[in-house]
């Protein structure tokens, strides 16, 4: 090898550390039985969130002023891209007793 190719092959693997130090995540919170689980998460800025809806009716995910999922039908699943560092508590407005707390670092 050339010391080009060398230094060519070095930083190629330096770059795919660095991307793997900094892949973001998917977490993923299941709506069942009228219930967030878990109903707190933390993670990380530029993590994505997926709110799965097991139940065979409608809920929302409401987090006023920061996010809001809509109606989830049943068996669809919404996904939030955390961008914006904070605790958000967050319910369902179709059910209001549902209640979640969403930790983003
Ligand atoms: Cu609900």
């Amino acid at each position: 090898m050339t010391s080009a190719v060398r230094r060519l092959a070095a930083f190629g693997v330096a770059f795919l550390v660095t991307l793997a130090a900094s892949a973001a995540s998917t977490h993923v919170v299941v709506i069942d039985g009228v219930r967030f689980e878990p109903a707190s998460v933390t993670v990380k800025r530029g993590d994505t969130v997926v709110w799965r809806n097991d139940d065979p009716f409608p809920h929302t995910v409401t987090a006023r002023g920061a996010f809001d999922s809509g109606s989830i039908a049943a068996r669809q699943q919404w996904k939030y891209v955390a961008r914006k560092a904070g605790k958000f508590d967050y319910l369902c407005t179709l059910h209001p007793s549902m209640t979640g707390t969403l930790i983003v670092e």
